[in-house]
């Protein structure tokens, strides 16, 4: 194992010994409701998957044409529902316009400073239409990218499915993210478009979204045209013929707009991730596959049924909310709750607030959330009326046995399944989760794959290892809503994931599997941080330090945060002499500058060398131990300068 990271929580998680079995009221209505259901699904999709999802795609989805064949091809090179037409938007408003949903809440949205939307699914499907025919006008055809750069306000949710009603592929930008970051984005899509807001709500304070756009169209030459949602009225810049308000574009067009039929294999949209380089990827996701998952999915781990309040608390930039908030849920015909703000804003109750305002049967949400919530103490969430829950999730990072608890007892009151779910960006849809009508929990374990998820623990050779030994994570098996490419970089895509282990797709995760076949997931084995669940590579923080000019080389590397899970630490060489306070700050807003808040360092560390190996290679493993305070029990023979290490310490004390 290369990372040093997996072997701390390999010890821990090895004394669990609490079990939890689903309770018999949840697993007699639910909609996976026994251990041989599971089973026999199980087995059929591994033995064979086209039996297994052209069925399902068939009887699950709505075609506008169908497919012949159900998949052609090897992995990474698989294409699903071959032939096959089909519209997102279809599976996820029309079709329930046909049904008694209709008049039902699709959305129902909370913003911070209060203020309420809901949208049945009539509303969403009028304004999606209006929207799609703004799109048009503006010149965005099938194919083109357009890039979504907004807050959490329903029009996010109805610019995103308006591109798919005509086929072109949006790219959303998470609002946290800075203008150097859309720019990047923007140029690497070659996007035609952007949607935005003025601005956003944050803990009371708006943040500019608008500015930062037009900041990042100094970098990116692609982008014809802007749409600008009123949200906080805040003052903006608009540039003729350019710039546009999204209200007066809605006022006169028209709310019928014929869905295009795309072929199964037509991207969907492209969502950036960090790897192990300074270069986020495009992660590009099709149709038929992507919709197929993020359905069957929903269905089967959150369970969703009509009379459902479901509440995922992710962001729709992350790959959680365009799942999970949007696809997964709106393809059940369920109704989704959207919320814009902080959690801690006007104060430490408002998850709690909204759950008892809306009744909130179905909470997903991350661990690090939960750790604040740990943190500011349990008067907040008892509060609160939360007897409506039925079911929590957890995602992003894996959960730590004690934080599992306090979901269980202080929100779940011991009465709610868990369904801890592990997956990616790049593979579209949960993997790897409890069914909550039927796996027995164990507090820190994704348990076991879902049908149709084929994964296997292995050696750096590829040799598969048996039960409890720590290993790298990989899927045997293609599955429809796994990434296609990497936008423009097939190449790329082809080294990062499968080149690696032969015949599978490399996660980049370090796991083992233990004795009853359940997964534990110990963290990334690549250069990729994990704060506050969302992937930051160390290269990206790295090459934004570099680009300050006092510095001369820097490296990071993460360490155990009790909040964030991981901290960023950055060892800098400085230029000059100049190892002040005030530089470190001018450090730190450098790289929020160029990434984003969410790439904050929480330490700069300023030194005269870094540990590398005589080939020139910094060694992180050896930094990560000084960051985490470890004695380092690291190999040291190819360390070229022995000085390095010692000298490190001195400076980290
Ligand atoms: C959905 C999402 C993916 C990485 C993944 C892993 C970590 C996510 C997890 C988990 C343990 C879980 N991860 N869920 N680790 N248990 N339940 O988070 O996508 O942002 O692409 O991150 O997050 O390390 O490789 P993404």
């Amino acid at each position: 194992m290369s990372d040093s990271v997996g072997s701390h929580n390999i010890e821990s998680v090895l004394h669990e010994e609490r079990r939890f079995p689903p309770p018999s009221d949840f697993a007699a209505q639910a909609h996976i409701s026994s251990e041989e259901q599971y089973q026999q699904m199980w087995q059929q999709a591994k033995d064979d998957p086209a039996g297994f999802w052209g069925e399902i795609a068939r009887s699950q989805l709505e075609w506008m044409e169908p497919f012949e064949t159900t998949c052609e091809g090897e992995m990474p090179d698989t294409k699903w529902f071959v032939g096959g037409k089909i519209n997102a938007t279809v599976n996820c408003i029309d079709r329930h316009l046909k049904t008694w949903r209709k008049n039902k809440a699709a959305i129902i949205w909370e913003g911070e400073p209060g203020d309420e939307r809901v949208l049945t699914y009539q509303d969403l499907h009028r304004e999606v239409c209006k929207f799609a025919n703004v799109l048009k006008k503006l010149g965005v055809e099938t194919g083109d990218r357009v890039t979504i750069y907004m807050p959490m306000v329903p029009e996010l949710a109805i610019a995103m499915l308006a591109c798919a009603r005509i086929g072109a592929t949006h790219s959303i930008v998470f609002g946290g993210f800075s203008a150097d970051a859309v720019a990047d984005r923007n140029n690497d899509a070659q996007s035609k478009l952007v949607i935005t807001a003025d601005g956003g709500w944050r803990r009371g304070k708006e943040v500019p979204l608008k500015a930062a756009v037009d900041a990042s169209l100094e970098k990116s030459k692609s982008i014809e045209k802007v749409v600008v949602v009123r949200r906080t009225g805040g003052d903006v810049t608009m540039v003729p013929d350019r710039d546009y308000w999204w209200h007066d574009l809605m006022e006169d067009v028209s709310a019928e707009c014929d869905p295009v039929a795309l072929d199964a294999e037509h991207p969907l949209y492209i969502l950036y991730t960090s790897g192990s380089t300074g270069k986020p990827k495009g992660v590009l996701h099709t149709t038929g596959g992507y919709m197929l998952g993020a359905m069957m999915t929903s269905k089967w781990v959150f369970d969703l049924k009509d009379e459902d309040t479901y509440w995922c608390t992710a962001d729709i930039g992350w790959v959680t909310g365009h799942s999970y908030i949007i696809y997964g849920p709106l393809a059940n015909g369920a109704t989704t709750v959207m919320y814009e703000g902080a959690p801690n804003w006007p104060d430490e109750g408002r998850f709690w607030q909204i759950v008892e305002k809306y009744k909130v049967n179905i909470f997903y949400t991350a661990p690090t959330a939960i750790r604040a919530f740990i943190k500011w103490g349990d008067d907040w969430p008892n509060q609160y009326d939360l007897s409506s829950l039925r079911l929590l999730g957890s995602v992003g990072e894996p959960i730590n046995p004690e934080a599992w608890m306090w979901y269980h007892r202080t929100i779940g009151k011991e009465r709610c399944p868990i369904v801890d779910t592990w997956w990616q960006t790049e593979t579209g849809a949960i993997m790897i989760s409890p069914l909550p009508g039927v796996t027995e929990a164990k507090p820190g374990s994704c348990t076991r794959p879902l049908p149709g998820v084929v994964p296997d623990i292995v050696s750096e050779e590829g040799e598969s290892l048996g039960d409890n030994q720590g290993g790298l994570l990989v899927m045997k098996q293609p599955w429809p809503s796994m990434l296609r490419t990497l936008y423009g970089d097939h190449q790329r895509f082809l080294d990062t994931y499968f080149s690696k282990i032969d015949g599978c797709y490399f996660a980049g995760d370090g796991a083992r599997r233990d004795e009853d076949g359940y997964y534990w997931v110990m963290g990334r084995v690549d250069d990729v941080l994990n704060v506050s669940g969302h992937r930051l590579s160390t290269m990206e923080v790295e090459s934004a330090l570099v680009s300050h000019e006092a510095v001369a080389e820097a490296a990071v590397v993460g360490f155990p945060h009790d909040l964030k899970g991981e901290g960023i630490c950055c060892f800098v060489i400085p230029k000059g002499t100049d190892v002040s306070e005030e530089t470190k700050k001018e450090l730190i807003a450098h790289v929020r500058q160029q990434i984003g808040a969410i790439a904050t360092p929480d330490q700069i560390r300023f030194t005269n060398s870094l540990p590398k190996t005589r080939s020139g290679k910094i060694m992180r493993r050896l930094l990560r131990d000084i960051a985490a305070g470890r004695e380092s029990t690291q190999d040291t023979t190819t360390l070229e300068d022995f000085s390095v290490l010692a000298k490190l310490r001195e400076e980290a004390e």
